[in-house]
């Protein structure tokens, strides 16, 4: 058998990295003057690298690795999966087990209504198809100007042409550029954008520029609206009560399509299956990955209400992937649906690890750097800031602060990850109180360190 060798010394792990692997979002030739930290193996909420350092994961990977890692189960169901069927497609009139099994599970879980899924390999397949799906939809129905689709700037749909259009992140429209017909309106962030309004009165009136546009744009012209319940790649944005209420209303008033991306925010990330269930978002289309399979596999889908699929299924849609509804990887997104349900994880969320992380979580305004914090199930962030009364940015370019703080806690063994400077946590489901514990305890030190480095390097300033 091939085994990948891993007694090699880091620093030749981190050449061969360094000379023929180019990492995703990463200056790869400072990266290769710096060396990765190399991930060997990990259990639970911990990670080991190379080195031996026990890493608490406060990212749950990259949001998806929901019931924790070193899952046996899933392992073994895989390896049954590639013995009895490694792959068949689903192309040509042809289904298998797994893929059916687990489009069934899903309706089971899916809010009431959306009993239909199409099968991608990722988020960012899935909402290339969310794409699809919805021009499709109203070409069918005799509408085919009805194209255009309203996202948000600073939202992340993922990174493949169609994701990274539908998602409002300029640096990623610099690098490939920006597909026709996808437009962007504001983002509910109230901490660096809301000004003198109350939270309230800013999240309406984000909502309601989707009005706007739809009527700038022409009803006519607009296809649907896309946003991820709580932005996730954006710094863990959790958007006033009052504005998915609005943007309700509005895609009801326009009949225009609503497609929540619940990529992160699927499989009990806010406490409920869906966080559409959390915000009482009425989707028509479901974007899911990441905690589908709690990343054990890679597989997304596009989980589709009834009167959208019926129209859809009308007539030939010529769409889909090799992978799509892969076998192996359906197999085990349904023994993590299984996990996930069996050990109600969901509720543990809700009962156990929310209430307690947010007792802990919110205590860290009590940090001189620290102004608002944010926590949704087990999906949180907090602002950092030299002014809390003014909700001030730093002196220094956007990130800086954030940075240098990530890398304290790097240093002090925790993934907790920056957007701009805002740190932000999305740990395993299964986190239990006494890791929650670590968890805090090496934040608040990586704080503590950072914000004494900055004071000395004259960074603790206003901007
Ligand atoms: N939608 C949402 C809401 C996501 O968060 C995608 C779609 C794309 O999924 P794939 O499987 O194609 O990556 C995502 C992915 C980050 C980060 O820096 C977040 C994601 C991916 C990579 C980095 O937080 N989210």
């Amino acid at each position: 058998m091939n085994k990948i060798t891993n007694h090699m010394p880091t620093a030749e792990l981190q050449a061969l990295d360094a000379a023929h692997h180019m990492h995703p979002f990463t200056d790869n030739s400072a990266l290769a003057k710096k060396g990765a930290r190399i991930m060997k193996s990990a259990k639970g909420v911990w990670l080991t690298d190379t080195e031996g350092h026990m890493i608490i994961d406060g990212m749950a990977g990259l949001w998806c690795v929901n019931i924790g890692y070193g899952r046996k189960e899933l392992a073994v169901v895989a390896a049954q999966q590639m013995e009895e069927l490694a792959y068949y497609n689903t192309f040509f009139q042809t289904s298998h087990i797994p893929a059916i099994a687990l489009a069934a599970k899903i309706a089971e879980i899916a809010p009431k209504g959306m009993n239909h899924v199409f099968f991608a390999g990722s988020g960012s397949e899935a909402n290339d198809t969310n794409i699809r799906i919805v021009r499709r939809y109203w070409d069918i129905l005799g509408q085919p100007e009805k194209r255009i689709i309203i996202g948000r700037r600073n939202g992340y749909h993922g990174s493949t042409i169609g994701g990274g259009s539908l998602g409002g992140m300029s640096g990623i429209h610099k690098h490939g550029g920006l597909l026709a017909g996808i437009v962007h309106i504001g983002q509910p962030d109230w901490w660096s954008e809301g000004g003198d309004a109350t939270p309230e009165a800013f999240g309406l009136a984000r909502a309601q520029e989707l009005e706007a546009m739809i009527k700038q744009l022409g009803v006519e012209n607009v296809a649907a609206f896309i946003g991820e319940p709580i932005q996730g790649a954006g710094g863990v944005i959790v958007p006033p009560s009052t504005y998915w209420p609005e943007i309700q209303r509005i895609c009801d008033k326009y009949g225009i399509l609503l497609i929540a991306d619940e990529v992160i925010t699927g499989f009990g990330r806010t406490g409920n299956w869906f966080g559409s269930e959390t915000f009482g978002i009425r989707p028509h289309i479901m974007t899911v990955a990441k905690g589908l399979s709690s990343g054990y596999q890679p597989i997304g889908g596009s989980i589709v209400r009834d009167t959208v699929a019926e129209v859809i299924a009308s007539d030939e849609f010529n769409h889909g992937y090799t992978y799509s509804g892969h076998p192996v990887a359906a197999a085990v997104a349904l023994e993590n649906l299984r996990i996930i349900q069996e050990e109600k994880m969901i509720e543990h969320v809700r009962n156990v690890a929310h209430p307690y992380l947010k007792e802990r979580w919110d205590a860290l305004t009590e940090h001189p750097m620290v102004g608002e914090a944010k926590l949704v199930g087990l999906m949180g962030s907090i602002a950092l800031t030299p002014n809390k009364a003014t909700r001030a940015k730093f002196a220094s370019e956007a990130g800086t602060v954030g940075y240098r703080t990530r890398e304290r806690c790097f240093a002090n063994d925790l993934i907790m990850r920056h957007v701009g400077d805002r740190m932000i946590i999305a740990p395993p489901l299964c986190i239990t109180p006494a890791e929650i514990d670590v968890l805090i305890d090496r934040a608040k030190k990586s704080l503590d360190e950072s914000y004494t480095a900055l004071k000395a390097d004259g960074l603790f300033v206003a901007g």
